[in-house]
């Protein structure tokens, strides 16, 4: 789940609630900068927490970056590739392997130049030793085509839901994982959600069989 709010409790109150059918939560600035860096503690004493930092600097303040993050309890956290690959390398140690990178982004606006460069970037993370690629649920055929790219390393997909993709067709074209937001938070009910999306993801695994 993406957990893009920016209460302390209202996070802590929407992962106590959702995290039996969580794989992980993916905490971003907007929670950071509401709550303060120790909501990632908090946050990974009850569910695996992924740090979508969207790290995007020279190696050296990447490392600085990634050292603060698992140091407060990440299990993972998210670079962007486009910096290169001395600075993905520098996250890749940091982690020990624990990176996901964004390779073509999920928004229209993913189009003008992550688009252009995502093949490049997954063969880079493939290269530097990342344990997986950011692909967008948006755009599923895309998927497939990282999917290629990146043989067996993990691919997580937003896009579903709020921006219009589907979580059967992320898995259906390659994804290992979803990441959903909007759709779990703004529910009045977000376990309800997160059990529906859970149900749908077993449902479109069990007819791959
Ligand atoms: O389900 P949503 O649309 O409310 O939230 C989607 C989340 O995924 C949100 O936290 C975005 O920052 C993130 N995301 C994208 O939506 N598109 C991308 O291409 C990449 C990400 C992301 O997680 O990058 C790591």
């Amino acid at each position: 789940m993406a957990l893009d709010v920016v209460q302390r409790s209202k996070a802590l109150d929407i992962v106590e609630k959702s995290r039996d059918h969580l794989d992980a939560v993916k905490i971003n600035w907007p929670l950071i900068l509401g709550a303060g860096p120790r909501i990632i503690t908090e946050i990974s004493g009850l569910c695996p927490v992924i740090c979508d930092f969207k790290i995007a600097d020279i190696p050296n303040t990447n490392r600085l970056i990634v050292e603060q993050a698992m140091g407060l309890g990440a299990s993972a956290v998210i670079a962007h590739g486009f910096t290169g690959s001395d600075s993905l390398k520098a996250c890749v140690d940091a982690s020990r392997g624990r990176v996901f990178v964004v390779t073509e982004m999920s928004h229209p606006g993913g189009k003008e130049f992550t688009q252009p460069n995502a093949e490049r970037i997954a063969a880079m993370a493939k290269e530097q030793g990342a344990m997986g690629i950011v692909a967008p649920a948006t755009r599923p055929e895309r998927i497939a085509k990282m999917r290629e790219i990146v043989g067996d390393l993990k691919i997580i997909s937003p896009g579903v839901g709020a921006q219009g993709g589907k979580a059967s067709d992320a898995l259906r074209y390659g994804a290992d994982y979803i990441i959903v937001g909007r759709s779990i938070y703004e529910s009045s009910d977000p376990r309800k959600a997160a059990e529906s999306i859970a149900r749908e993801i077993s449902d479109s695994l069990g007819s791959r069989k």
